[in-house]
């Protein structure tokens, strides 16, 4: 009994010191421990804007991962000669992708841009805790928080903004994706991407210009809260822009590459069905879970979901990244583009004839 109340009283003490020392924002005196008991190694994420990824996580042991996140408001391109009023993570949609070890503790610092009108914070899927960290990260204009959690389980999740109205800040940008790898690593492969879809409701029509101000000369589009109840998004992009992966953009692989896209779908409302025109997925991580399913033409990915997507690029050509409900690819700009260079294949494909061009088909009906 007397065992007890020390130990009670020691951690009490404890409790204590580690509150007076940490300050606002402060995780220091909370510093995670492996099961030796001992520090873990403190390692700085370097984050990079979509579609690149950062680089694959080589250690075999955990470490205590910082990582920066900044909300900000930014007025940029939606769609040619179009902008619109994103609200983000990092300046981009998606926010960057995280990339993490299984094991590793995260310490994520969330900083509001100080010229933010909203209230911004995160919802983690890959945290295991209230909210997500939604909670811990409400965060006003100029503020930062901070809060740390255990990636306990590798796979590959979405976070988002969930300040109410939780619908419209994912509408207008706020998601990203989390890599938890395995601890033993993903296989090398020769290009890794990121692609998240999302859906966009703006006042005007597909392509209809928006209004302009003296500070807004580019036609500025604004967001329609009666198209996003019904759920009828103006635009369904990837990466938060038409053309984003489109030409000077595009994806790029050479034959034989093996390819691996982290893609997600980042919502508010629709389902993906995400496909390259041309290609077969030779293995899709399902929902980002263990299951692997093979040969896969087209996969399913809910809002608030991802996938990781692996494929072999066997011939040359432009392949287009599409979702599936096909309107959207050619309709409402959820387009992209996978570049195959490299010798032709013909053993695997050729063109042997055409029909006749259309003007020669001219009076012959
Ligand atoms: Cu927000």
């Amino acid at each position: 009994m007397k065992h007890h109340s020390v130990a009670a009283a020691a951690l009490t003490l404890l409790f204590a010191t580690a509150t007076a020392a940490a300050g606002p924002g402060s995780l220091s005196a909370y510093s995670a421990s492996g099961k030796s008991g001992q520090a873990l190694p403190v390692i700085k994420e370097t984050l990079v804007a979509p579609p690149d990824v950062p680089a694959a996580i080589h250690r075999d042991y955990p470490a205590r991962v910082v990582v920066q996140l900044e909300t900000k408001e930014v007025v940029k391109k939606i769609a040619s000669g179009l902008n619109y009023d994103f609200w983000t993570f990092n300046g981009t949609v998606p926010g960057p992708l995280i990339r993490v070890r299984e094991g590793d503790t995260v310490e994520l610092h969330l900083r509001n841009d100080p010229s933010s009108h909203m209230t911004h914070n995160i919802d983690l899927h890959a945290v295991m805790g209230p909210g997500g960290g939604a909670a811990a990260t409400m965060t006003p204009p100029g503020q930062e928080s901070v809060f740390a959690f255990k990636a306990m389980r590798a796979g590959i999740y979405v976070y988002h903004c969930a300040t109410p109205p939780v619908p419209m800040h994912i509408a207008n940008g706020m998601y990203g994706m989390i890599l938890v790898e395995p601890p033993q690593g993903l296989p090398p492969v020769a290009h890794e991407y990121y692609v998240m879809q999302g859906d966009f409701y703006t006042t005007t029509g597909y392509k209809y210009t928006g209004y302009t101000t003296g500070a807004h000369p580019t036609p500025l589009l604004a967001f329609d809260l009666q198209k996003m109840l019904k759920e009828q998004p103006t635009y369904v992009l990837f990466n938060g822009q038409e053309g984003s992966l489109i030409g000077d953009h595009a994806l790029h692989a050479k034959v034989g590459d093996t390819v691996r896209l982290f893609v997600g779908d980042g919502g508010p409302n629709l389902t993906s069905s995400f496909h390259i025109i041309g290609q077969i997925f030779d293995d899709v991580q399902v929902e980002g879970g263990t299951l692997v399913n093979h040969n896969v033409q087209t996969t399913l990915i809910p809002p608030g979901g991802a996938v990781t997507v692996e494929l072999k690029t066997l011939v040359p050509g432009t392949f287009l990244l599409v979702d599936h409900a096909i309107t959207r690819a050619f309709m409402k700009g959820a387009l992209g583009q996978l570049v195959v260079s490299g010798e032709p294949q013909p053993e695997l494909y050729h063109k042997v004839s055409s029909g006749p061009a259309p003007a020669d088909k001219a009076g012959a009906f």
